[in-house]
């Protein structure tokens, strides 16, 4: 990594991840703060694989994803970010920033979390930031929020930070890893990508609506305090039943708050219906699995991995059209050797 910052050049790898508590609502746009704490796992599929090289003689940087240039809200989002890169290292130059994906196109998996989290790695390795994994939680967040998550492998927690009694609010804010007896727990998410097609209205502006009229989402807030200390014991057990339980209720209740909403966000579509049911039939036939929805129709069903391929199974022959994939929990994001 040296080498790579000695030579304004680095490239990172970072994967998805799936919160099993949610975050939705930000206190701070700017700064990327949210009004919860929120608990995720990071993925074993769909690396995002990110390369940045200092281009002092370009008069603006040049970013490119799978070999196209980005253009329009997702570039200004990419150069804001490294904007902010240059300022802490007080280093002007532009960069050309190369991204590839992994995740099936247009499949609606959040690869703003492992993209920003790929982003931050390689762009503050690129300008010689030298942060630690807290450090570079901090910054990932300010791409996007999940993205702080996307730092750590396994399982980890984004504190959303005290609002802020005088102290830089941005310090409070990152995630971290949550010690869980993984063997114990044998976790596996089956991916059902049921609608691989953009989402109508952006997880941004849909939070922003939600906290803004919403009646639900107070109280959701204070319900989602609630379910983490759940979530921490269940997980801290390795009670797969109890982790199922409490992250399928935490995500039925974000989309209520958002159903609540005016005019009112709707993500889940019939074909997310049809899983939800098929999961149902799986836990009356005595298979653990639980499911959980972000910003889109996609459903992600928790179960243990000894019974991933039967899940996967039923749950296939549920979405008929579209994908099914089962991802364990995956590494934290790296540098790559120059
Ligand atoms: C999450 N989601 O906790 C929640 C649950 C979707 C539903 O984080 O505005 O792309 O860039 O901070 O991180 C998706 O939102 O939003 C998300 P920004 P982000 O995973």
């Amino acid at each position: 990594a040296a080498t790579a910052t000695a030579a304004g050049d680095a490239t990172a790898v970072a994967h998805p991840n799936i919160a099993l508590i949610k975050y939705w609502g930000k206190r701070d746009e700017r700064l990327v703060l949210p009004w919860t704490d929120s608990l995720s796992m990071t993925l074993d599929v769909f690396p995002t694989t990110t390369r940045v090289r200092l281009d002092p003689a370009a008069g603006q940087d040049t970013v490119t994803l799978d070999g196209v240039p980005l253009e329009g809200e997702p570039r200004r989002r990419v150069v804001a970010f490294l904007d902010l890169v240059r300022e802490r290292a007080g280093r002007p130059a532009r960069a050309v920033v190369e991204t590839g994906n992994t995740v099936p196109t247009g499949a609606g998996l959040a690869s703003s979390a492992s993209g920003f989290a790929a982003l931050a790695a390689a762009a503050s390795a690129a300008y010689g930031l030298g942060l630690d994994a807290t450090g570079l939680s901090r910054l990932a967040r300010r791409g996007s929020g999940s993205a702080s998550r996307s730092v750590f492998g396994g399982f980890a927690i984004w504190h959303a930070g005290q609002p802020d009694h005088g102290a830089d609010p941005d310090l409070g804010s990152y995630a971290e890893p949550v010690p869980v007896p993984v063997d114990e727990l044998d976790p596996a998410l089956v991916v059902a990508v049921v609608d691989a097609g953009p989402k109508a209205v952006s997880s941004r502006e849909a939070m922003r609506r939600t906290v803004d009229t919403s009646p639900l989402y107070r109280p959701w807030a204070a319900s989602s305090q609630a379910d983490l200390a759940d979530m921490r014991e269940a997980l801290r057990r390795a009670d797969l039943d109890a982790v199922g339980e409490v992250a399928e209720r935490n995500a039925l209740g974000m989309h209520a708050t958002m159903l609540a909403a005016r005019p009112a966000v709707r993500y889940l579509s019939a074909a997310t219906v049809t899983v939800l049911d098929a999961v149902l039939e799986l836990r009356r036939s005595g298979v653990s699995a639980w499911a959980t929805m972000d910003a889109g129709p996609n459903v992600k069903v928790l179960c243990r991995r000894a019974e991933a391929d039967r899940v996967a199974g039923v749950v296939r022959e549920a979405v008929r059209s579209g994908s099914v994939h089962i991802a364990g929990p995956g590494p934290a994001a790296r540098l790559l050797d120059a």
